[in-house]
């Protein structure tokens, strides 16, 4: 009987060195899944089941394999409840930060300060402290940076992304428009697989025994970067610059576009190949919070446009919308004009997922002991031994 352990799931060659570990298999994911016609699941629940439920039911669901039954929901809740509270010193330590850095900078530098002062040692309990306390961190980042006044408590009545939106208090904003939507947008981006940049950095630094607060840091460096979490901020910028909800004019608009070389951006995915059910989820949220948002009526025409101009290009593999065609227009209509903030948004919910993930990689795999430090090999090229000669000429020796 073959040994099913050792049975080839890839060959590696040489073509794919240097290639960013594209498509070659490292481990398994128990909490999320993307499959390239269904899209994303939680724990085999597709996200549009998943996309109108209370969010501490999803997080539950995520950390703990199944839905909760409502006493088990209501005692979830209360725990992370506990869990609340950003000291004060942190707050501080936020107030004293550059107004020139970036949110997603300030969000880094607030999960090392919590780190510092609410560090416990035990993966599960932080990972409680960090789900639990990131709503009132990222609202008091929103409130000093932009000069929107005091800083408002947290709510023990509300669930996370209602306080969430109170702690916010944007100035303008339809409060109960916003909730819905930022609750919406948490469910949509905690959890996407495992071998995202943003979630295998994070693990990959838990498997050298880092705590998780030091570790969704470093995740939130990798998601900071423009080929990866900044997608959404771009996808509204390319909206607002198609400004028009004229379908001929668009499409001249689009194939122009094309023709110079540009990319349509919010459309097409490296492995679904079907349109994002997150996407659909947004468009249709869209028609309920904010029909009338003429950003939001151009990317609804887009999204029959430019899927139709995209699919005459057979190179292209997925001509449909992704997550972010339309995520930014729905924040930006619900009064979150701010677009640099948009990636500390996707941050505030994906640490769920990437912490969940840390969880299970470093107390459950391998019977408990946790998956080892990560340690791929890397092939020495170019580096030809040297003589002792070749130093005494190239090197000023100290005389010390
Ligand atoms: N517009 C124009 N051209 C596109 C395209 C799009 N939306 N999507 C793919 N293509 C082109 C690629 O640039 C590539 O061209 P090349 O061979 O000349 O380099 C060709 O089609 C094949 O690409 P692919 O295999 O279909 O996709 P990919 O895995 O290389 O890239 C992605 C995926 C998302 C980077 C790409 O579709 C893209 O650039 N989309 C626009 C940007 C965007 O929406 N980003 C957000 C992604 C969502 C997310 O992950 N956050």
């Amino acid at each position: 009987m073959a040994d099913e352990a050792n049975e080839p799931l890839f060959t590696v060659t040489k073509a794919h060195l240097n290639t960013g570990l594209r498509g070659i298999p490292v481990g398994t994911c128990r909490t999320s899944k993307v499959d390239p016609m269904e899209g994303l699941s939680y724990r085999g629940y597709p996200i549009k089941q998943l996309a109108f439920l209370e969010d501490e039911a999803v997080v539950y669901l995520i950390l703990n394999g199944e839905l909760p039954t409502n006493e088990q929901y209501d005692e979830f809740s209360a725990m992370l409840k506990s869990h609340r509270g950003v000291p004060t010193e942190v707050l501080d330590l936020l107030k004293a930060l550059p107004k020139d850095g970036h949110p997603m900078e300030w969000l880094i530098a607030g999960l090392v300060f919590l780190g510092m002062t609410c560090r416990t040692g035990d993966y599960l309990k932080d990972t409680y402290n960090v789900i639990a306390k990131l709503p009132e961190l990222v609202a008091a980042i929103f409130r000093i940076r932009e000069g929107w006044g005091e800083l408002i408590p947290s709510d023990p009545k509300l669930s996370l992304s209602a306080d969430f939106a109170q702690m916010l208090a944007v100035p303008g904003a339809d409060s109960r428009k916003l909730t819905k939507m930022l609750r919406t947008f948490y469910i949509l981006h905690m959890d996407h697989g495992g071998g995202n940049l943003s979630t295998f950095a994070g693990k990959a630094i838990a498997s050298a025994h880092t705590d998780v607060y030091s570790s969704l840091a470093g995740a939130m460096a990798a998601l900071y970067g423009p080929l990866h979490g900044r997608a959404n901020q771009d996808c509204l910028e390319f909206v607002q610059k198609v400004g028009t909800q004229d379908p001929v004019e668009m499409e001249a608009f689009v194939r122009g576009e094309l023709a110079a070389g540009g990319v349509m951006y919010g459309f097409g995915h490296a492995v679904l190949r079907a349109e994002d059910p997150r996407a659909a989820i947004q468009y249709e949220l869209g028609e309920e919070v904010c029909p009338n948002d003429p950003l939001f009526r151009t990317a609804v025409v887009m999204r029959e446009v430019v899927v139709r101009v995209l699919k005459e290009m057979p190179k292209v593999q997925n001509p449909y919308p992704n997550v972010d065609a339309v995520s930014g227009t729905l924040l930006n209509a619900s009064g979150l004009t701010n677009s640099d903030y948009y990636t500390v948004l996707f941050g505030l919910s994906r640490c769920t997922g990437i912490a969940a993930q840390i969880v299970d990689e470093r107390v459950n795999f391998r019977g408990g002991k946790g998956t080892p430090i990560v340690r791929p090999k890397y092939i020495a090229e170019n580096q030809p031994p040297r003589s002792l000669g070749e130093v005494a000429s190239r090197c000023m020796l100290h005389d010390g």
